[in-house]
């Protein structure tokens, strides 16, 4: 770890707003917003249908009578089905890449951009971010959020930014080395991939001049945090957001590190059981759902973002006054539900890293033939069990299939195949397929 010291340092004087305050904020925003969101016809309808008029929201459980809105709407009216201002009000469009093909596009207007840079001033400084510093942005310059999202925001604080943008590790530490960056943004796991590429070379990451790091985009867990720490010298924070919601920016960590600030005075956040869509009491882990309180171009109400996390409203040292969500512990989307049992892809990987003979690489597969939900997990043997006795396929198979029942509680067919034979991904790994989804049985 760094021997830097964080100066509780304060952006905006909302952050620290009296909750009795902050909710009066909110509620007339939620107004604000539900007038915005009434310029899309996909909201108007669905307001219309329930009688929902920004007057009918007079405090702020009302949001639960709110439509909630999905991933799916989003691209059920692609590219810009979802603006509340024509497009001679547009300032700038990114995009997140989907399973599908096409991004989702996400608009911003100059005041949402002039906002998105102020959110992220708010979590930088709160990371100790100083004017003077040189920042050191690894994230990609594109339709991704994190590079542009990270540049106002450093622009914001008075601070110098390398645009690096993602790739080229070598070329990266060469930048790092030579221009002494004080701080670094990028995903988690490609500061220690920097870490990694600079032992390989004999180099010691300590060594360079780095004082802070802001990573976000990707789930990561204390233990990464004190390896990155220990590794490169620095002290490393935490921060979240999502591309339809505004990108990086809706919550963050401050010096005292014990979850990240919702950026409360512009997104209304709620805590949610995924299945009944009921509220979970606060320090249980439910499925975070956002409204937008105050972005014009593209308003977005009650998203259901599919990321598992805990709310704290415990106060906080620092003095902010926004809720503090945990680390985002999976997502919704990662869980299975076969036949009423709940299994996390994770739990059948952790099954099959008990077999020996088998890869890390499996692809699982669920469809509903008839009545009754079907589990086949196909697994890669490794090249040195690969064999043609058809005895030894047989007990390695029968000990995967156990191993998955005793971990997971579910049964599943097994299917044993060659070695490097299930597709390899350069981002993140396609684990599941679900037919059951594409039947609209779920
Ligand atoms: O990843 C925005 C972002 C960029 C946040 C840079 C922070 C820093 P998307 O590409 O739309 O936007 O992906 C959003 O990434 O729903 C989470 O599942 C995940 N995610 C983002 N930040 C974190 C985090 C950006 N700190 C999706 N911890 C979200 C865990 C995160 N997961």
């Amino acid at each position: 770890m760094s021997d830097f010291v964080i100066e509780n340092r304060i952006w905006s004087p909302e952050e620290t707003l009296p909750r009795d305050r902050l909710e009066a904020l909110q509620l007339e925003r939620l107004r604000e917003a539900v007038r915005r969101a009434s310029q899309v016809p996909f909201y108007r309808e669905a307001f219309a249908r329930t009688g929902i008029t920004p007057e009918s929201m007079r405090s702020l459980d009302d949001v639960r009578r709110l439509p909630m809105t999905t991933k799916n709407d989003m691209r059920e009216h692609y590219p810009l089905g979802l603006l509340a201002v024509g497009r001679d009000k547009l300032a700038r469009i990114h995009g997140s890449s989907g399973t599908t093909g096409k991004p989702t596009f996400v608009a911003y207007t100059a005041d949402d951009l002039r906002l998105w840079a102020d959110l992220c001033a708010r979590f930088l400084v709160a990371g100790g971010l100083q004017p003077g510093h040189l920042v050191h942005i690894a994230f990609g310059y594109g339709l991704f959020t994190g590079g542009f999202g990270l540049h106002y925001g450093v622009e914001r604080v008075g601070a110098a930014v390398l645009p690096a943008s993602a790739g080229n590790t070598p070329r990266q530490i060469m930048l790092l080395k030579d221009l002494q960056a004080d701080a670094l943004v990028c995903t988690p796991s490609y500061a220690l991939n920097i870490a990694e590429v600079m032992r390989g070379e004999g180099e010691d990451p300590r060594t360079l001049n780095l004082k802070v790091a802001h990573f976000g985009g990707e789930p990561w867990t204390e233990d990464m945090r004190r390896e990155i720490e220990s590794e490169l010298g620095l002290l490393a924070f935490n921060n979240y957001g999502l591309s339809e919601v505004i990108g990086p920016g809706v919550s963050g960590e401050c010096a005292a590190r014990s979850g990240m600030h919702f950026q409360e005075d512009h997104f209304l956040v709620e805590c949610l059981d995924p299945a009944t869509l009921e509220p979970v009491p606060d320090g249980t882990q439910g499925e975070l759902v956002i409204t937008a309180l105050t972005k014009q171009a593209m308003p977005v109400i009650r998203y259901r973002t599919r990321d598992i996390a805990s709310l704290d409203r415990s106060p906080c040292p620092c003095g902010r006054t926004g809720v503090r969500m945990s680390r985002v512990v999976g997502r919704t989307d990662d869980l299975l539900i076969v036949r009423g049992a709940n299994v996390f892809p994770s739990q059948i990987e952790e099954a099959l890293l008990r077999v020996d003979g088998t890869a890390p690489h499996y692809l699982i597969e669920v469809d509903r033939p008839g009545h009754l939900d079907e589990v086949t997990v196909h697994v890669e043997m490794r090249p040195q069990f690969f064999s043609d006795r058809m005895s030894q396929i047989q007990a390695l198979h029968d000990r995967i299939a156990k191993a998955i029942h005793a971990v997971a509680g579910i049964r599943v067919n097994v299917n044993l195949v060659d070695p490097q034979t299930l597709e390899r991904s350069a981002g993140k790994a396609r684990r599941v397929i679900d037919h059951r989804r594409d039947k609209g049985l779920i």
